[in-house]
């Protein structure tokens, strides 16, 4: 059971404690700054809500002859403009410190990732050190931690808005043009991320996972993602990519070492079997997942991009599916 530190809040943070996707489990230094800031201005909030509060009890109930002592210039002048305009003075410049350290430009050993939003789903390219593309995956990113990533976005269409609440703050993704978010990620584990702007009926339906790893374990992810798609070692499987091409699915989809498998108006495949989840976090990654979103893909996410396959008959779903499954 994760630590909750916040048991005054608790019907809010119930929800929260399980902690994959909380801005109250922060698990990055930015995310760190955020939480802070947060209560720091959520408490003072309370306080003075509080103090203003007795001072109406007060008002209202005590002896008049009392209240009358209080009352007068000198409370509107401290109680009125002194203290307000202090307070939030101070609350200003500490604000803009806050948002100055986490928007720090990249350390020059950042991990360099592009994503670019699509109605619904998140392609991700990975760079290497000279800036070169390595390879795409969709739906998932993957980082060491300790390292900072920095993360350049933009869309293919509408705008999106990234949020990994765990890590930082929200980042929009607008059409022509290039934002860039950079955090630290300090533990290892999986996160949930969701586009947080609304672009269309499935917004709600365009989440990823935001994958921590130790460094070597990170290698070894790097190492397997460029690689092309494994060969398929049984019949079976061997069936299942041939249907995939067969069925045109390659002229939408990319899957790499795979001739008639390179179009690009859907993720990339090569590795989809690996993935923590599929169609932008609609389905867990399982054989019968991938069977009912080829089949019914329109149903899932109606009026997504990709057609359902509703006539493939039997077999050949079952052998399309677990070839899916088996890209890892
Ligand atoms: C007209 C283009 C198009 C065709 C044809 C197409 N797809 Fe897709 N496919 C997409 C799009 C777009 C998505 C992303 C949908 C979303 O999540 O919103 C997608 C998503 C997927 C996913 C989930 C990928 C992920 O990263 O989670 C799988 C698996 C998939 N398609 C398999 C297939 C198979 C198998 C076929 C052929 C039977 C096929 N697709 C045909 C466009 C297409
Ligand atoms: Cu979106």
């Amino acid at each position: 059971m994760p630590r909750c530190r916040y048991l005054p809040l608790l019907p809010l943070a119930l929800a929260a404690c399980s902690g994959d996707q909380s801005v109250l489990r922060p698990r990055s230094p930015e995310a760190d700054a955020i939480e802070t800031l947060s209560m720091v201005l959520f408490t003072g909030g309370a306080v003075i809500f509080v103090a203003v509060m007795g001072l109406v009890l007060y008002a209202l109930f005590a002896d008049p002859d009392r209240t009358r002592r209080l009352t007068g210039d000198h409370l509107v002048l401290w109680g009125g403009l002194v203290f307000p305009a202090v307070t939030l003075a101070i609350l200003l410049v500490y604000s803009i410190s806050v948002s100055n350290a986490v928007t720090r430009p990249p350390a020059q050993d950042a991990l360099r990732v592009e994503v670019i939003g699509h109605m619904w789903w998140w392609e991700v390219r990975y760079l290497d050190e000279s800036g070169e593309l390595e390879f795409v995956t969709a739906n998932e990113i993957r980082a060491p931690v300790g390292r900072p990533v920095e993360v350049a976005l933009t869309t293919a269409d509408v705008i999106h808005s990234f949020w990994v609440p765990n890590l930082h703050g929200k980042m929009d993704l607008i059409p022509g043009h290039v934002n860039r978010i950079v955090f630290t990620p300090r533990e290892a584990g999986v996160m949930r991320g969701q586009c947080a702007e609304f672009c269309g009926d499935q917004h709600a339906w365009m989440a990823f996972h935001f994958v921590a790893h130790e460094p070597a374990e990170f290698e070894e992810w790097l190492e397997l993602q460029r690689r092309p798609a494994p060969e398929p070692p049984t019949p079976m499987l061997a069936a299942g990519r041939e249907a995939f091409v067969a069925y045109g699915c390659g002229a939408c989809h990319r899957v790499r070492g795979l001739e008639g498998a390179d179009g690009d108006l859907g993720p990339d495949l090569t590795h989809v079997g690996s993935r923590p989840s599929i169609a932008a976090g609609r389905l867990d990654n399982t054989v019968g997942a991938f069977g009912g979103w080829i089949v019914s893909a329109q149903h899932l996410k109606p009026d997504n991009f990709m057609p359902s396959f509703e006539h493939l008959d039997g077999p050949t779903l079952r052998a399309l599916a677990a070839w899916l499954e088996s890209l890892e």
